[in-house]
């Protein structure tokens, strides 16, 4: 019997679990935005719902400007534009292809910083020793909506006079010390990604303070038109169409209703995996608020019982799409494998995440039956994996439900 086979009980009836089901909203709300867009026929440049959905973000985030773009990974692309990043930045290797992917689009060049262990974002230490001459700013990534060691990459970042930046693709409705994300560093860019907390299909926003940055950013993503029709600037298309503000519209009043959600299916997956060993659920850093959008755990393979690509490929054959996010790092990713090589560097602690995080599904497609089968079936894999350990108790975790007939 092959491995595979061995443990292909596939008990699962229901459909796929996706790590990243789109929340939905209201959906009259959007259909009815979309009616009113057909009827004015204006479909993107500057349209009625973009300037809406740009004022609804301000007051939610509490932020000066917020410039609607077509996804973050352009967003990033503009931020790196509008203040004149030169040479190297530097970023965590923890995180999606997209955050360096923007900056050596844009003929700058990341390097690789380790993250800490407990936020899985980036550390202050290792950023201080790797800047140099040709440094000019600083990414960090709040992963999972936890938010970096933002005063500590602010003291770095004001020593050497450096910009620092921030990839919030993941922490929207997210605060650090009571302060929404996107009102830190020069900028903060998010993901509306249809897999994000927060969908607009695809789409993103700058989010700035900065007066004459949002300024810039605003021409850079329609072609750099200026308002009286010159260019005044390099620009390019990254505006939002008219479609994906209405659905931005259409989610605000679901957004406390999807955290309060995630939430709950958060510290289901936290009591339920309680009791198996060698799987923690990693925690969110909030103080006030935070998106919940990610169940995150770490598994340690000499307790578990398995490894955590075993174990993610066995989910996988139950249906259970759960994601290696972000194996192998970006530093082991082919564009940039050999100059980090080179650099004779090591990430231990990227390396080991790398190896051990699994994120899981949640979601408002996903509900406490789900979460329980997800549980069940971990705790499963790992009894059966791990035949030294003593039978699991488990008690909690209620068998799935049997197929209908
Ligand atoms: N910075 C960070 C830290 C990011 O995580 C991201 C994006 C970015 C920057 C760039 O943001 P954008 O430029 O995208 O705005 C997904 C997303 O495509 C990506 O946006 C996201 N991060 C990343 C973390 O996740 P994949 O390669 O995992 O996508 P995929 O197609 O495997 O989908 C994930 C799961 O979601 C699958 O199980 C399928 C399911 N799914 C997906 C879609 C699109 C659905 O059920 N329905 C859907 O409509 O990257």
């Amino acid at each position: 019997m092959t491995d595979q086979n061995e443990f292909r009980t596939d008990f699962r009836v229901g459909p796929t679990l996706h790590v990243g089901c789109p929340n939905v909203g209201d959906r009259q709300l959007f259909d009815e935005l979309v009616g009113e867009m057909f009827q004015r026929r204006w479909f993107t440049n500057g349209g009625e719902l973009v300037n809406q959905f740009e004022q609804r973000l301000c007051g939610h985030l509490g932020v000066k400007h917020c410039i609607a773009v077509c996804n973050a990974t352009t967003g990033l692309q503009l931020a790196c534009r509008g203040m004149d990043l030169t040479g190297e930045v530097i970023m965590p290797a923890f995180t999606f292809i997209a955050s360096p992917h923007a900056f050596s689009w844009n003929g700058l060049t990341p390097v690789f910083a380790d993250v800490d262990l407990k936020t899985h974002c980036l550390c202050p230490d290792s950023v201080r020793s790797l800047v140099n001459e040709n440094t000019s700013a600083i990414l960090g990534v709040h992963l999972w909506g936890n938010s970096c060691e933002i005063e500590s990459l602010q003291a770095i970042a004001a020593e050497y006079n450096l910009k620092l930046l921030f990839d919030a693709a993941h922490a929207f409705h997210c605060d650090h010390n009571g302060i929404r994300i996107g009102n830190f560093g020069n900028c903060e860019v998010f993901s509306f990604h249809a897999t994000k907390f927060f969908n607009t299909f695809e789409g993103g926003a700058i989010a700035t303070n900065d007066d004459q940055l949002a300024t810039r950013v605003r021409k850079m993503q329609n072609f750099g038109f200026s308002d009286n029709g010159q260019i005044g600037d390099l620009g390019t298309n990254a505006k939002m169409p008219e479609v994906c503000a209405a659905m931005g519209l259409s989610m605000f009043d679901s957004i406390g209703q999807i955290a309060t959600h995630n939430k709950s299916n958060a510290q289901m997956y936290r009591s339920l995996l309680h009791s198996v060993p060698g799987i923690r659920v990693h925690s969110s850093n909030a103080v006030n608020q935070s998106n919940w959008q990610y169940v995150v755990v770490e598994i340690v393979e000499s307790q578990f019982g398995c490894s955590r690509d075993e174990l993610h490929s066995r989910l996988v054959q139950n249906k259970i799409l759960a994601k290696r996010y972000f194996h192998p790092g970006c530093h082991k990713a082919t564009p940039y494998r050999k100059k980090f090589e080179a650099s004779g560097r090591q990430l231990f602690n990227t390396d080991k995440l790398c190896q051990q995080v699994l994120c899981l599904p949640t979601g408002n497609a996903i509900g406490h039956a789900e979460v329980n089968e997800v549980c069940h079936t971990i705790s499963r894999i790992s009894r059966e994996t791990n035949r030294r350990q003593p039978s699991l108790t488990s008690q909690n975790i209620q068998p799935p439900r049997k197929a209908a007939g």
